[in-house]
């Protein structure tokens, strides 16, 4: 049996076709505000785009992976059985939607693929910036084809960029604390609105951290390896690994800045 890592680079232009040409889609699109829908929860938007592009990109990988499965934002119930076998792709299809309808420039098509429950390779296209990232594991990082490698700053060193989604408000009490000593202790914070484009963002060297309470898998499947092939690490909170199959905490950064960011976090959170 060919090795997946394998088939993924055989394929890896085929892929990463797949995403730009989902990016321009996004680009080319920007949203009505009669296409705006409401999920569960506040400012949980989807748009009729987020639903095409996934439908669209799937349609294609399909084609190249015809026994591969799904985990996607814009999918019923019940998808994330599939996280833990065989190829799976999970699929943000715009990461950044409130930025997408604000028209913030400021989100990415983010696609991740693992293989019997771990991720394999991570592309994450922001056609805004034309920033094209991607990693496949054991080959490193990729930046519009630039290799990236981190250094091991510390929270003092650089930015910290942090997610505060509407939809998860339970521990908006908490996380400001948090997020008041992130700012009195690092160069500066950001609340960019796209996990993925954020946590991507560490790899190229232009946060020391990123930290999220509560994500999906498809948020950061893809990202969390483009961060890892480049020096950084990811977890949760708890430093447990991250999970593909549920939605769980998320603190990435460089190993230094993680740790210092657990510490701060430890004080606020029970
Ligand atoms: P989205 O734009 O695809 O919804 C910002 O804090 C991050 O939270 C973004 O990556 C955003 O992804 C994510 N987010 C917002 N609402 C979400 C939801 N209901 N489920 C999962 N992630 C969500
Ligand atoms: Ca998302």
């Amino acid at each position: 049996m060919e090795n997946p890592i394998e088939t993924i680079e055989k394929n890896r232009d085929a892929i990463e076709k797949i995403v730009l040409n989902a990016g321009h889609y996004m680009k080319d699109h920007p949203p009505q505000i009669k296409e705006v829908h409401r999920k569960a929860g506040l400012a949980n938007f989807v748009t009729d785009e987020d639903v095409q592009i996934q439908k669209d990109l799937i349609e294609e990988f399909e084609k190249i992976f015809p026994s591969c499965s799904f985990y996607g934002e814009e999918d019923t119930a019940g998808n994330n059985k599939n996280a833990k076998k065989g190829f799976c792709f999970f699929i943000d299809p715009i990461d950044g939607t409130t930025n997408f309808i604000f028209g913030y420039n400021h989100s990415c098509v983010s696609v991740g693929i693992g293989y019997d429950g771990k991720i394999l390779a991570g592309f994450v296209y922001n056609p805004f910036a034309d920033t094209f990232y991607s990693a496949v594991r054991g080959h490193g990082s990729l930046l519009n084809g630039n290799r990236l490698q981190i250094r091991n700053s510390s929270l003092a060193e650089g930015i910290v960029s942090f997610g505060c989604a509407r939809y998860n408000e339970g521990d908006t009490d908490a996380l400001f604390q948090i997020a008041k000593e992130l700012y009195l202790e690092s160069l500066s914070i950001r609340e960019g609105g796209s996990a993925a484009l954020d946590i991507c963002r560490i790899a190229a060297g232009a946060n020391v951290a990123y930290l999220e309470l509560k994500l999906n898998p498809y948020d950061y499947a893809a990202a969390s390896i483009i961060v890892e092939e480049a020096g950084g690490v990811i977890a949760q909170v708890s430093d447990s690994p991250i999970t593909l199959d549920m939605p769980c905490s998320i603190l990435a950064g460089t190993k230094k800045a993680t740790e210092e960011v657990r510490t701060i976090c430890n004080k606020y959170l029970k």
